[in-house]
């Protein structure tokens, strides 16, 4: 009931594309402005499955058009399974569940062009609030918020959309006990209710203390049929997962478990990468780590600063590797779409 069609002509008067906007239960007039496109509302409509993407990892997580081309193959993947993609990201100021194909098109030249600002949960009121001020367009361009795993998970929730498929979440950072570098993505996993389709956490971040973290936050977490939790690039790290799933109707029901229980909590799926990046991944992720610090590359820019030095020092081998993951999560993320809202209906 968040979600309230309030008609083309509303929406014309004030200027927006938009095609639904959030409102409370008793209608009062929204603040936050939505556009969600009509294949989206209408899938969530009839319950038909439906699987959020972020936009981090289009506009700052790799380069043009390798971008591009992997948010149209997963859409096209999502298609083919009967499910409707909807890539979640702030486009002048306006929410948006579903972009159209030129949209997509202009969010991955956005990042290298300056025109995308990485937006977490904390940034999502301050970039709403801006909201006129982002309403350019025109000759200066679109100014797009990428939104990261946490505030795709959220944005995903408040349109009703419970399966969100990624490459890689964040967690707590080396060294995190000492920076408190600890990524929202994990607050957001403890306390919004959407299923979280990953390759588990790549090893510029401390495997062992994200897990204790997810552990503290109660997040139901596990692996695609696997034992050991995986470290994105890699199937393999070390580190015992603390769960399994062996089909996707076992993540839904534990999702839907969950609910039921009051739970707020995300759960965390871990698909191990079958198409791993060389050896030398690793010492490249040490390199770029030394290099991140030495340069004072703080905050939220060093995630992105790592993925791009990483993917040059390995001339395009974990870009190769990261690209074919995604693929991987998204034909997982389809079938757990899928069985939420069959078992949901
Ligand atoms: N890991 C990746 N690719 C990405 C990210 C993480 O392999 O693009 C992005 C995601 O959007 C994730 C965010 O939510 O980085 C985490 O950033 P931070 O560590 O600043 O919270
Ligand atoms: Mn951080």
């Amino acid at each position: 009931t968040f979600l309230m069609d309030l008609g083309e002509e509303w929406v014309a008067d004030r200027g927006f594309d938009a095609t639904a906007l959030s409102s409370d239960d008793n209608g009062v007039p929204p603040t936050v402005m939505w556009s969600i496109l009509p294949e989206v509302v209408d899938a969530l409509r009839n319950g038909c499955p439906v699987v959020a993407l972020e936009s981090t990892i289009v506009a700052h997580g790799m380069p043009f058009p390798g971008n591009f081309s992997l948010a149209s193959d997963v859409a096209d993947l999502l298609r083919s399974k009967g499910v409707v993609p909807a890539t979640i990201a702030i486009k002048d100021g306006v929410f948006r569940a579903g972009l159209h194909q030129d949209e997509i098109l202009d969010l991955a030249k956005a990042g290298e062009e300056g025109r995308a600002t990485k937006c977490s949960t904390r940034d999502l009121p301050l970039i709403g609030a801006k909201l006129s001020a982002n309403r350019r367009g025109g000759e200066e361009g679109v100014l797009w918020g990428a939104t990261t795993v946490a505030a795709t998970m959220r944005l995903a929730h408040l349109a009703n959309i419970p399966t969100f498929v990624t490459g890689g979440t964040g967690g707590v950072h080396r060294g995190g006990e000492r920076t408190m570098d600890i990524s929202t993505d994990l607050v957001e996993l403890s306390r919004t209710p959407v299923v979280v389709v990953s390759a588990g956490v790549k090893s510029i971040l401390d495997i062992r203390k994200t897990l204790e973290v997810l552990e503290t936050y109660a997040v139901p977490t596990g692996v695609w049929r696997s034992n050991e939790f995986p470290a994105f690039f890699s199937p393999q790290s070390g580190v015992r997962s603390p769960a399994r799933f062996d089909c996707a109707d076992e993540v839904a029901s534990s999702y839907l478990k969950g609910l039921d229980l009051g739970l707020q909590s995300g759960t965390l799926v871990a698909v191990p990468n079958d198409d791993p990046a060389g050896q030398s991944v690793e010492d490249s992720i040490q390199e770029a780590l030394k290099e991140a610090d030495e340069r004072g590359i703080v905050g939220n820019d060093i995630t992105p600063f790592i993925l791009k030095t990483v993917a040059d020092m390995t001339r395009g081998d974990s870009l190769r590797s990261n690209m074919s993951l995604v693929k991987s999560n998204a034909v997982v993320g389809a079938d757990i779409a899928s069985a939420i809202s069959k078992q949901m209906n």
